[in-house]
């Protein structure tokens, strides 16, 4: 089967991959709907990504942020991210990247014009919409930081749950699975959406590439049974 999906690969003009939190599994980062570890192992990542969880506890959400923006910069780019990264640079135009993920790996190594569905966890922005005092150079220091004319407080540039995706990329996330000859899923369990939709509505061929069942799996032309970083380099060889 991976033989037939390389083949599949050369053929493809346009190519759309679109990724999760398994992506990242190999260079260290939890996933979300994994076991987590250490400190934060009694929360759930699915209540603490929202609003709501920010406003009823902002020190503890601002916390699980805190920790998760140190793990992810000891951490480096997998050799899934850096396969991806230089397939793209080896056929410009021909590759688009689609990333549920946060964390900025795919940046990292290399990738340009990552459509970032969910965000950016390394960047801030307020909670609520800035007033002419808010200077986010200038905030008090504080778990959150916040405003010291009006409280406003400073929140990770995610997309939590409820919230609208940054319509640019989700538009152009769309049109790439529109007008893909193949579309690779990698590490994603297919349950969060607009993303995981963009697997349904691919015009070409679909590929699974993960070590377990997702949700996506009925829609798919091939599943592979692996790792990211382990598969990735072998498909995208020329
Ligand atoms: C490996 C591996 C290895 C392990 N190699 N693989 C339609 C139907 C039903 C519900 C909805 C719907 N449309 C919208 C909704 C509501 C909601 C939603 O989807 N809910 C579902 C849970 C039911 N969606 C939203 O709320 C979205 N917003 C929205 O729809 O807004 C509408 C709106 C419009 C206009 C105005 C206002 C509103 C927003 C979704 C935001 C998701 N945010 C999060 C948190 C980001 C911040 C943070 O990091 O804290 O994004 S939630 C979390 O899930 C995170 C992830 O990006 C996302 C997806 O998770 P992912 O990547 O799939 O990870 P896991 O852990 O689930 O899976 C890991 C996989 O890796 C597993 O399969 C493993 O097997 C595999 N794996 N090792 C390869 N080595």
């Amino acid at each position: 089967m991976t033989q037939e999906v390389h083949a599949w690969l050369r053929a493809a003009k346009r190519i759309a991959v679109l990724t999760g939190a398994g992506m990242s599994a190999e260079s260290g980062v939890p996933t979300f709907r994994d076991a987590q570890t250490g400190l934060w192992a009694q929360f759930d990542p699915m209540q603490l990504a929202t609003e709501e969880a920010f406003r009823a506890n902002p020190s503890m959400v601002w916390g699980w942020y805190a920790f998760r923006r140190e793990m992810i910069a000891q951490v480096d780019p997998n050799a899934g991210h850096l396969a991806l990264a230089a397939f793209a640079q080896r056929h410009p135009g021909r590759l688009t990247l689609i990333t549920q993920n946060v964390d900025g790996l795919h940046q990292r190594a290399g990738s340009a014009g990552v459509l970032a569905l969910h965000g950016n966890i390394l960047e801030d922005k307020w909670l609520d919409i800035p007033k002419p005092c808010c200077d986010a150079d200038s905030a008090a220091a504080g778990n959150p930081p916040y405003c010291s004319g009006c409280g406003n407080m400073l929140r990770p540039a995610v997309v939590w749950f409820g919230e609208a995706l940054p319509l640019q990329a989700l538009d152009a996330a769309q049109a790439a699975a529109r007008e893909c000859d193949l579309m690779l899923v990698v590490g994603t369990s297919g349950v969060v959406y607009p993303a995981a939709g963009l697997a349904r509505t691919a015009a070409g061929k679909v590929v699974i590439i993960n070590p377990g069942p997702t949700e996506l799996d009925d829609a798919a032309d091939a599943v592979l049974r692996g790792k990211a970083a382990q598969l990735l380099p072998q498909l995208l060889e020329d």
